[in-house]
């Protein structure tokens, strides 16, 4: 059935749940028709866009749509199409659900590191009672956030009502309740120096790809419970260099780290990662897109946007993020 609706073009990763994001868009947005680029819609119908992971060149044809949106919070994917239609706007997602989903897998990530539950796993394998065991409290941990947007404050705030002792890096300073702020290039060495858990929630651009490697665990805080600190990584796998962190555990720069993300997903399986006693391992899952939850508040843009609203949560394709 053909109609005079403007387009929504709804571009997934082959892998994705299309079923789901299709019906969850129809329901949300039924003034618009919701199509796939295969059914080939007529450019000049199509007035915005939504992608994950799409094959590279299928928004090429849709140079007049208002806006391309990212189905996550990272755009590094859209940004690797070269072919991108140069003139129209981008924008990510932020949705209250993702944020929400982040937070619990940080403060989660955070509290099993500092409540060791890794060791504690291993003596009830092992049938041992150990009952000597230093347990620090969160005030006296410092956590430290790479990255202080959407994500990173929001788990900032959360950690900060657990009693941790949280401070956050990004490029330029914020005001967080309770959450000292480092930004920056010059702020970067004074937060890694006080930092023994590091949370690491930046977006993979040119300036953050690698940054993650053996100097910057150097300038961390060593004085954490049990030694080296701990490292976080829900960004993405581009930020780390993975040999760099297996030798950073096995000198004692590191103590342990858990990885959402990696240089290479799916992790392969000939990975020295998969069975590192000190590495905990999530299938690139902290924080999912749900349809439902992210193509309601896509909608409520959409809608905004089409009743003069500017559009919100742009991305910056010189700065990549
Ligand atoms: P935002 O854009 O809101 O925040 C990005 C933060 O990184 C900002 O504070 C920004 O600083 C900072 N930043 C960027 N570049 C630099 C730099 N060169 N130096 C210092 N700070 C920098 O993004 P979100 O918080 O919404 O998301 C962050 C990332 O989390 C996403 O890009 C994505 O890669 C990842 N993610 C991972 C998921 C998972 O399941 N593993 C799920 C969702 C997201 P400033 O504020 O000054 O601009
Ligand atoms: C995102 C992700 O960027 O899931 O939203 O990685």
């Amino acid at each position: 059935m053909t109609t005079d609706l403007p387009v929504l073009v709804v571009a997934l990763a082959p892998d994705a749940d299309a079923g789901r994001w299709f019906d969850a868009f129809r329901e949300h947005l039924p003034g618009f028709e919701i199509l796939s680029p295969q059914d080939e819609p007529d450019p000049s119908r199509v007035r915005y866009a939504a992608a994950w992971k799409h094959e590279s060149g299928a928004l090429a044809p849709y140079r007049g749509a208002k806006a391309i949106f990212s189905l996550g919070a990272g755009v590094d994917h859209l940004l690797v199409d070269r072919a991108l239609p140069a003139g129209v706007p981008l924008a990510r997602t932020v949705d209250p659900d993702l944020t929400n989903r982040m937070s619990e897998w940080v403060v989660l990530h955070v509290l099993l590191h500092h409540r060791q539950q890794r060791l504690y796993d291993y003596q009830q394998f092992e049938k041992l009672w150990v009952d000597d065991q230093y347990q620090p409290a969160a005030k006296d941990v410092r956590v430290g956030i790479m990255g202080l947007g959407v994500l990173g404050r929001d788990a900032a705030r959360k950690l900060t009502v657990m009693g941790f002792d949280v401070a956050g890096w990004s490029r330029s300073p914020k005001t967080v309740p309770g959450v000292v702020s480092f930004a920056g290039r010059d702020g970067l060495k004074p937060f890694l120096a006080r930092t023994q858990v590091l949370v690491v929630l930046l977006p993979l651009t040119e300036a953050t790809r690698g940054i993650l490697n053996a100097e910057l665990f150097a300038g961390l805080a060593r004085d954490g419970h049990a030694g080296g600190a701990k490292l976080i990584n829900a960004g993405r796998g581009g930020l780390q260099v993975e040999a760099d962190i297996v030798t950073a555990i096995e000198h004692g720069v590191l103590r342990a780290a858990t990885l959402d993300v990696f240089e290479t997903e799916p992790l392969p399986k000939t990975s020295e990662l998969w069975h590192h006693p000190a590495i905990t391992i999530t299938p690139h899952n902290a924080a999912i897109s749900d349809p439902a939850s992210v193509a309601a508040s896509l909608a409520a843009r959409i809608e905004a946007h089409e009743n003069g609203q500017p559009l919100d949560h742009l991305v910056a394709r010189d700065k990549g993020y």
